[in-house]
C-alpha cells in the first residue's frame, strides 16, 4: 500500500521534478558559493516556479550561511531545509469540528478541479470511516449537479441537490439541516466556478458562507480553494484575489500530475500563508493525497 502510494506521488511529481533537477545538479556540483553560483540558484528556483519572494529569501539565506565556502552536501541539506520550512504548517489536514458535522466549502475558478476534488475527498474520508454528505451548490449548470450526482453514486455517499437555477444558499441550508439531523460527520459543499471580478458571484459565495455559519456552529470549518497547478504563478494571483473576498483556510492543488509548475506551492505558502492541504494527482477517485511537505521536498531532491 505504502509503495503504491509513494509510486503515485513520484509519478505525479515527475514533471515538477524535472525542473528541479537543475537546482540539485547545481547543489551537487563543485565550486564555491560565489555570486555566479547564487545567481544561478536564483534563476533555477525562479524557473521552477518557486516565486520571486520565496526565491530571494532562500538565496539570501544561502548567501549568509555559505558565502565563498565550498559547495558541499551541507549546502544542499540547507536549501532542502529552507524549502521545508517554507511549507511548514500548524494546520495540516482537515480542521474537524469539535462536535456535529464538519462543513468543508470548496471554491475556485471555472474548471480548476473543484467537483472532481470533492469526489476524491469524499471517497478518502469515507474510506477513513466518516459519514459523508455532499451538497450540489453549483446550480448554475444542470450538468454540474449531474456530475456530482454521478460521483456520489459511484462513491456511495449521499447528496443534497435541487434543480438548475435554484438558490445555492438554499441547497446549502438544506444540506446543513440534513447533516445535523442525520448525524453526518462531514458535509462537502460544491460551488460554481467564478472569477473574483464577478462581484455578484462572489457575493453568492459569501452568502453560502453565512448560511452554513448560521446553521452549524463553527462552520465552515474549512474553505478550500482549488487551484489548478498547471497555471503556476497565475494560481497564486487567483488565490490572492479569492482570499480577499472569502476567508480561505487552505488550498487543494489539483492537476499536479500534468505540470512542471508544482514549485508554485512554495510561492503560495510564502505569499499567502495558506497551507496546501491536498494535492490532485490524476482524474481518478484515488488520485488525491494529503500534502506532506517533507515528502514533497524529499521527492523533488530524490535522484532517479
Ligand atoms: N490530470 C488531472 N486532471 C484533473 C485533476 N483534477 C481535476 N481534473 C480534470 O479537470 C477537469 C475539470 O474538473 P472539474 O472537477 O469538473 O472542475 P470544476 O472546478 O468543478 O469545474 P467547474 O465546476 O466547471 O468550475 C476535468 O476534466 C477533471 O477530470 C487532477 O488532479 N489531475
Ligand atoms: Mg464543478
Amino acid at each position: 500500500m505504502l509503495g503504491r502510494l509513494f509510486g503515485k506521488i513520484r509519478s505525479g511529481l515527475a514533471k515538477t521534478k524535472s525542473v528541479f533537477t537543475g537546482v540539485f545538479d547545481l547543489l551537487r556540483g563543485k565550486g564555491k558559493v560565489d555570486q555566479p553560483f547564487l545567481d544561478q540558484l536564483e534563476q533555477l528556483l525562479l524557473r521552477a516556479d518557486v516565486g520571486p519572494r520565496a526565491t530571494a529569501e532562500i538565496v539570501d539565506q544561502v548567501r549568509q550561511a555559505f558565502r565563498d565556502k565550498e559547495v558541499t552536501g551541507e549546502v544542499e541539506a540547507f536549501v532542502k531545509q529552507q524549502l521545508r520550512d517554507l511549507l511548514a504548517t500548524e494546520t495540516p489536514g482537515i480542521n474537524w469540528a469539535a462536535a456535529g458535522p464538519t462543513v468543508v466549502m470548496i471554491a475556485g475558478v471555472n474548471g480548476s478541479g473543484k467537483t472532481t476534488s470533492i469526489a476524491k475527498l469524499a471517497k478518502r474520508l469515507q474510506t477513513d470511516g466518516k459519514k459523508v454528505l455532499v451538497a450540489a451548490c453549483d446550480t448554475f449548470r444542470a450538468a454540474a449537479v449531474e456530475q456530482l450526482t454521478v460521483w456520489a453514486g459511484r462513491i456511495g455517499c449521499e447528496i443534497v441537490k435541487q434543480g438548475q437555477g435554484a438558490d445555492p444558499s438554499a441547497v446549502a441550508h438544506d444540506a446543513c439541516e440534513k447533516a445535523k439531523a442525520r448525524g453526518f460527520d462531514v458535509l462537502i459543499v460544491d460551488t460554481a466556478g467564478r472569477l473574483h471580478t464577478q462581484t455578484h458571484l462572489m457575493k453568492e459565495l459569501e452568502k453560502i458562507h453565512r448560511v452554513v455559519a448560521k446553521q452549524v456552529p463553527g462552520a465552515p470549518h474549512e474553505v478550500l480553494l482549488v487551484l489548478d497547478a498547471t497555471t503556476g504563478q497565475n494560481a497564486l494571483t487567483q488565490a490572492e484575489q479569492f482570499s480577499k473576498s472569502v476567508r480561505c483556510s487552505g488550498i487543494v492543488l489539483s492537476k499536479l500530475d500534468g505540470t512542471a509548475k508544482g514549485g508554485a506551492v512554495f510561492a503560495i505558502k510564502q505569499k499567502l500563508g495558506l497551507p496546501v492541504k491536498f494535492v490532485g494527482l490524476g482524474e481518478q477517485l484515488d488520485d488525491l493525497e494529503p500534502f506532506d511537505p517533507d515528502a514533497f521536498v524529499g521527492e523533488l531532491f530524490e535522484k532517479e
